[in-house]
């Protein structure tokens, strides 16, 4: 009779604890268990390895950067002025996706709306949107996501927490400055019905989305985001969508990749990152491929092909992705000196992408020499700075069989003991970034 009892206890706060979970998303996403679907593109999240991130908008047309109407402290009636000048009539879906193809890069990230709060998609929530305020009239997202979707590209959208246009986004925060707005706002009405309800625009009218990438956050840290609510909503919508925030944190309930701003995880050397690095969930790092975000005129800072090339193993040996970012011209076209690099990038991973696509990072600890990366039962040692002829690793648990080059599978003689490996390095060519070593593991 006791056990009885014990049990139809046990039962009731069985079904109380499930309705609660069901009922408050807040609960749920404290105690949030990943559906398989989004362990599944978490692990196709950390192959793919290299992606394209896009910052586009209004501000493109001012040729200075997406922050501009911060900057010149521009007056809400003055921004205003700007969506009439924004006609990308060289916008391309297909040129874009393309482009990221031929760079072997695997997915897109683009900003859906930046600080500045303006729409790049078709929105009903507010008509501060390409559609409605430009003379474009077009949704250029829709474009990319079916181009996206024809071509096996993932699209994330970049989503901009902070608004700098929205009168509701109030009390503002850190990055105030008075355009105009009034002196009040409904915060909850900004979270639950603006962002709340132009994410769902965002994840029911694209198709399936790779995930969101947040950020602004940082401009109010202390503030209730409604982040149970958000992430909730945005993993019934689509479970497999992947919750990417940039806001320099260790990761909270709910969120599936860490992302560091130019920075290697870990490596704090742009001063608001942090150190953490998560273990249970996938990373990425961002970097630009000039010194701008957005599209800037004055900024001819490209990196070269070597030194993207280096960005990217170096981020697979961190067990890391690479978002490399572009600022494409107000008109959609993208700089030429852009493309070139990306080409011959996409050329370099046709011949290297064997040691860095479906990797993680190895099990030598990265230094400044290089990085090894792993899959299946090889290693790859990246070596990137070493100019000696014989290059001394620590040991490793597991018996190397075999050892030859990634770019012409010739031998390459080593040793192993308990104290290590040695590898007998092959001459460094002129233009070579990386001379990667397989080793084979004994099976
Ligand atoms: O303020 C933004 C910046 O404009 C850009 O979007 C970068 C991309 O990682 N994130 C912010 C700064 O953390």
């Amino acid at each position: 009779m006791k056990n009885v009892r014990h049990s139809s206890a046990l039962f009731v706060v069985i079904v109380l604890a499930l309705i609660l979970l069901h009922t408050c998303p807040a609960l749920a996403q404290t105690a949030y268990q990943p559906s398989p679907e989004n362990l599944q593109a978490r692990r196709e999240f950390q192959d793919m390895k290299f992606g394209m991130f896009i910052h586009w908008g209004i501000y493109s047309v001012l040729g200075n950067g997406e922050w501009i109407f911060h900057e010149r402290r521009l007056k809400l009636d003055e921004y205003n002025r700007l969506p009439a000048f924004f006609d990308p009539e060289k916008f391309d879906a297909k040129t874009w996706v393309s482009l990221a193809k031929a760079a072997g890069m695997k997915y897109i990230t683009i900003t859906s709306r930046h600080h500045d709060g303006f729409a790049m998609f078709d929105s009903k929530v507010s008509d501060w949107n390409i559609v409605a305020r430009t003379p474009y009239k077009k949704d250029p997202l829709k474009m990319l996501a079916d181009e996206c979707h024809r071509q096996g590209i993932k699209l994330f959208f970049y989503y901009s927490q902070l608004d700098w246009h929205n009168p509701d986004y109030y009390p503002r925060g850190a990055t105030d400055w008075p355009n105009g707005r009034p002196d009040h706002g409904d915060w909850n009405a900004y979270l639950d019905t603006y962002m709340d309800g132009q994410l769902t625009e965002l994840l029911t009218n694209y198709g399936p989305i790779g995930g969101i990438w947040f950020d602004g956050m940082w401009d109010k840290p202390n503030a209730d985001w409604h982040l149970d609510k958000t992430y909730a909503l945005i993993h019934k919508l689509q479970p497999a969508a992947l919750i990417i925030p940039n806001h320099h944190q260790t990761p909270r309930p709910g969120e599936d990749v860490q992302t560091f701003e130019r920075d290697l995880p870990g490596q704090n050397t742009a001063g608001f990152n942090t150190k953490y690095v998560a273990t249970d969930i996938p990373l990425e790092m961002s970097d630009t491929l000039n010194e701008s975000w957005g599209f800037n005129i004055g900024d001819s800072h490209y990196k070269s092909v070597a030194e993207i090339e280096r960005r990217l193993v170096r981020a697979a040996g961190n067990n890391s992705n690479l978002l490399l970012n572009i600022g494409p011209y107000p008109n959609g076209e993208i700089d030429p000196q852009f493309v070139t690099r990306l080409q011959a990038v996409g050329e370099w991973l046709s011949k290297y992408g064997d040691s860095i696509y479906g990797t993680r990072g190895g099990p030598i600890p990265p230094g400044d020499w290089g990085v090894t990366t792993q899959k299946e039962n090889k290693i790859y040692v990246h070596v990137l700075n070493w100019t000696a002829p014989m290059l001394a690793l620590p040991p490793i648990a597991a018996k190397v069989a075999s050892a030859h080059s990634v770019i012409d599978n010739a031998s390459v003689t080593f040793t192993q003991s308990a104290e290590g490996i040695v590898l007998k390095l092959t001459p460094t060519t002129q233009n070579e970034t990386d001379r990667a070593i397989v080793l084979v593991l004994n099976k």
